[in-house]
């Protein structure tokens, strides 16, 4: 198996440009086909795993994690990952993430990311045409790959392995954009658009410089369960409705609706300190309990400062 990631630098724009012709000859066999059925029996599921663990490995897929907590400096692995293909024989998929705080850096001291996973599992080797370290930090790193020569992989795996660092405060979703999978004739794995756009489920997750308690679905900070008893969206981070009911926000200490944390939402507990759970909103009660206290804004202050994202 060749490692390209070791390759020396003269030869990374060479293999790239001949690599950038390949799909762009590909995509243009599959643009004059055309005729692509969607009718595929089960749609193959791509997902960032925000927590890389042993479970993880060519041929298989462990808990698909959606939220991951980091302090600012701390670094993480991540693995991009996808289930129940069919002929799978490269990839693309954009990685959009807010570069405020997040970077991608290099995996290991000898690679950069790594692609060597499910498509190399049928022992044939990965051209990687993904960008380059360093990460320019524009918002969008591109992941991609392709076997050469295809020897289509089915089932489920990694797809490819990557490393973050936080190099600033708050949360930012990770989405998956512009996923496109095919075959080893160049042909689009359904369900997929006329400009080749894969239309199965596509899951991306969350990053965020904050503590998240067990069974925080959307990275928050507040667990689904207590965000039903508060009000809040718990499948959405953040967000709110300008001069909308604040119960429709997403962000529970985000009292006064600005999606940053601030003196401002500490003041909005004044009004109702002190007071119980109805009549007051449960919406002030964002460390549940049936009145509003000293605990709610306690609550509150890991959060100070930090903007969602
Ligand atoms: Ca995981
Ligand atoms: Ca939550
Ligand atoms: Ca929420």
């Amino acid at each position: 198996m060749i490692n390209y990631s070791v390759r020396p630098p003269a030869r990374v724009g060479a293999l790239v440009a001949l690599a950038v012709t390949a799909v762009a000859v590909i995509l243009f066999w599959s643009a004059a086909g055309g005729g692509q059925s969607a009718s595929a029996v089960t749609s193959a599921s791509v997902s960032l795993d925000a927590v890389s663990d042993g479970a993880n490995t060519a041929t298989s897929v462990g808990t698909i994690d959606s939220c991951r907590a980091l302090a600012v400096g701390e670094t993480a692995v991540l693995d991009l990952v996808i289930e129940d293909v069919s002929g799978l024989a490269g990839f693309e998929v954009d990685f959009l993430y807010d570069p405020a705080i997040v970077r991608v850096v290099t995996l290991t001291s000898t690679i950069e990311v790594d692609y060597n996973f499910l498509l190399a599992s049928t022992l044939t080797s990965v051209i990687e045409l993904g960008d380059a370290l360093p990460d320019a930090g524009s918002g969008t790193f591109k992941l991609a790959a392709a076997q050469f020569p295809s020897s289509p992989v089915s089932g489920s795996g990694v797809l490819v392995r990557f490393k973050i660092e936080v190099v600033g405060s708050g949360s930012t979703d990770i989405a998956l954009t512009n996923v496109k999978l095919s075959d080893g004739t160049g042909t689009p794995i359904p369900p997929s658009d006329t400009s080749n756009v894969y239309q199965g489920p596509i899951n991306g997750a969350t990053i965020a410089s904050w503590p998240t308690p067990p069974g925080d679905d959307d990275c928050d900070g507040w667990s689904t369960v207590d965000e039903g008893t508060i009000g809040t969206n718990s499948d959405d981070a953040c967000g709110f409705t300008a001069g909308g009911d604040p119960a429709s926000g997403s962000w529970p200490p985000d009292l006064a609706e600005s999606d940053s944390i601030n003196i401002v939402d500490v003041l909005s507990l004044k009004p109702v300190f002190f007071t119980e759970v109805p009549p007051t909103s449960a919406r002030y009660d964002i460390a549940p309990s049936g009145q509003i206290n000293i605990v709610d804004v306690l609550r509150l202050k890991p959060f100070f400062g930090l903007t969602c994202s």
